[in-house]
């Protein structure tokens, strides 16, 4: 039987590109996600390749998350591989100047809505003494830039939690791993930049960034290695890009 892997933020962007590749290698899936319609049409072009579970919620509100992971049925209850993909920035602004709400936003997805889904998922892989946790965090989680402030410490949060599962989960036959990357074109600029689609368009312009399915292949290759091969911590960057500020521009 295929292994099942749960992929959360799985509309769009890293998630989607992660899930497609999943689907390809031969993963059955559960598709995470606040947009039911982007699911469903995700779930509609891989049905060919492999099954496919649409689970609906917000990972801000915890009630939901234990809820809707509780009610799958059987055939994709037992999950093998857990990806922590859900995640996003909101703003951009000096410490003193940042919006609450902002701040509330991303320790919220990032930070707590990842634990939320680990707590309900890590017990079972426990008791089966298997399982494969990837945990999508950023170049904002190894170094801080300006403006970057409450996003980075978000990301920082998840690279410190991707230490703390490991450790915890030692001897459990589980792997846990973090896939940590620099400027990946997605829709990331224009949600942190509240939609403005040309300030978000400049910082992919004049270098050939990530694509989303650079990170899906790096996740397929982590999850193919030998079972005693853990890729514990990975920071993978465009060529063009040698920190979160340094980036070579034509
Ligand atoms: C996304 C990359 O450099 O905008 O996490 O923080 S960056």
């Amino acid at each position: 039987m295929s292994k099942t892997a749960l992929v959360t933020g799985a509309s769009s962007g890293i998630g989607r590109a992660t899930a497609i590749a999943l689907a390809e290698a031969g993963f059955q899936l559960v598709i995470c996600g606040r947009r039911k319609e982007a699911l469903q049409s995700l779930q509609s072009q891989l049905q060919q390749k492999t099954n496919v579970k649409v689970l609906q919620f917000d990972v801000r509100n915890k009630q939901e998350v234990g809820k809707t992971i509780k009610s799958l049925p059987q055939q994709f209850s037992k999950i093998d591989v857990l990806i922590n993909n859900a995640g996003n920035a909101h703003g951009l602004d000096p410490i003193q100047s940042g919006d609450v709400e902002d701040w509330d936003a991303m320790i919220d997805i990032n930070v707590k809505g990842l634990l939320y889904v680990s707590r309900e998922i890590i017990p079972q892989m426990v008791e089966r003494g298997a399982g494969d946790i990837i945990n999508i965090g950023s170049i904002a989680g190894k170094e801080v830039y300006p403006n970057g402030n409450v996003y980075s410490a978000s990301k920082h949060a998840v690279d410190a939690l991707n230490k703390g599962m490991r450790i915890d989960l030692n001897g459990k036959g589980i792997r846990v791993g973090a896939i940590h990357p620099g400027l990946v074109e997605t829709n990331f600029s224009e949600v942190r930049f509240k939609g403005d689609a040309e300030r978000a368009k400049s910082v992919y312009e004049g270098y050939q960034a990530l694509k989303p399915e650079d990170i899906a292949d790096l996740v397929v290759f982590m999850l193919t290695r030998p079972p005693h091969v853990n890729l514990a911590d990975l920071l993978i960057l465009p060529t063009a890009q040698a920190s979160s500020t340094i980036v070579h521009k034509e």
